[in-house]
């Protein structure tokens, strides 16, 4: 009989992790993996289903179709509210945030920034997507959070986890003690401990960027994606490209070999493309907890005090001295 450990026995196992929580925590780590498990089953027949579609227009019985990252939102905001522990989510799917609106909601203790389905484009040609997730721990006992208190500094989460929708669906995630990976088992459907304490490998050969934006790109960028081509074996240049234009199956695969995901600020750009607070954040804590980089290309992402929930920051996130490069050319180009 070959042994494995199912997600939830590995939460229960690790409760140590956060001895403020009273078993609140778990349970919103055990609804997003419930959550992403009706997801998964839903991308994995959208070739098939009527799911699959434009949202608002209408499939031949006359029901409205929803595009998958609508439905995704739907999932896990009726999830995480329906437990009563979340009292706000900030969303990609909606502009302002979501509160929960009941009496439950002055013990509800945590704040939830997401990205439901993340590179949802690639539903359609039938590439990885993923749902990233953050989550912080309200300070204060009073009503609702204030926009203040919902705009955290990264650095304050107390777990961040990603979902990764591929040709099988993983769940990664962090309670700032490491970095533990989990894949779905279809025949039981449970998630099983597959990749425990994952670190991100220290260099790495492969960089991810839209190189078709390199013109609008600032000098420091050209030079670090240039460095990239140059021939120099001792530093097994030159890399290796890859960009499937879906976040998450980038930065997975540098957690597994080492690399790192740019998406710079550029002239059509100015801020960059890539939201700090569902985006950046969570993978940011994530990969720093398995001993990589994330960075603007100036500045710790953990340390920026967000300016707005829809915030855009220039990437940098991957292997430390990949990152570590890419800054250093960015500081001598200004
Ligand atoms: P989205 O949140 O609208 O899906 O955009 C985020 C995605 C990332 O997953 C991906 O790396 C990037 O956008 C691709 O953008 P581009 O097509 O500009 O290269
Ligand atoms: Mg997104």
């Amino acid at each position: 009989m070959i042994a494995f450990k199912t997600l939830y026995q590995f939460i229960a196992e690790n409760q140590a992790d956060f001895p403020y929580a009273k078993g609140d925590l778990s349970r919103l780590l055990r609804d997003l993996a419930l959550a992403g498990k009706i997801i998964s089953r839903e991308v994995n027949k959208a070739g098939i289903t009527d799911i699959l579609g434009e949202a608002g227009s209408e499939n031949v019985q006359g029901e409205s179709q929803k595009k998958l990252d609508i439905y995704a939102n739907e999932q896990f905001m009726s999830t995480l509210l329906g437990s009563g522990d979340v009292c706000v989510i900030v969303s990609e799917e909606n502009e302002e945030p979501v509160f929960l609106n009941d009496e439950r909601s002055r013990d509800a203790k945590y704040i939830i920034a997401m990205d439901p389905l993340d590179g949802s484009s690639n539903i359609d040609v039938n590439s990885a997507v993923g749902t990233i997730f953050s989550i912080f721990r309200r300070q204060k006992d009073d009503a609702a959070p204030t926009l203040d208190e919902i705009l955290q500094e990264g650095r304050n989460q107390v777990a961040a986890g990603y979902i990764i929708y591929g040709s099988s669906t993983m769940l990664v995630y962090t309670t700032g003690n490491g970095v533990n990976g989990f894949t779905l088992d279809p025949t039981i459907g449970e998630f099983c401990l597959s990749h425990p304490n994952m670190k991100i490998p220290e260099d790495g050969t492969i960089y991810s960027v839209n190189e078709g934006n390199y013109i609008y790109f600032p000098r420091g960028v050209k030079d670090y994606i240039k460095y990239c081509q140059v021939y120099d074996p001792n530093t097994k240049r030159p890399y290796n490209s890859r960009y499937a234009g879906s976040m998450i199956a980038e930065i997975h695969r540098s957690m597994l070999k080492g690399g790192i995901y740019m998406y710079p600020a550029s002239w059509d750009h100015k801020e960059g493309k890539i939201r700090l607070m569902y985006e950046c954040n969570p993978l940011a804590f994530i990969i720093e907890q398995a001993n990589g980089k994330a960075s603007t290309g100036k500045e710790r992402i953990l340390d920026m005090k967000p300016t707005g929930i829809h915030q855009r920051i220039p990437v940098m996130i991957g292997s430390k001295n990949m990152v570590e490069k890419a800054e250093e050319l960015i500081r001598l180009a200004e």
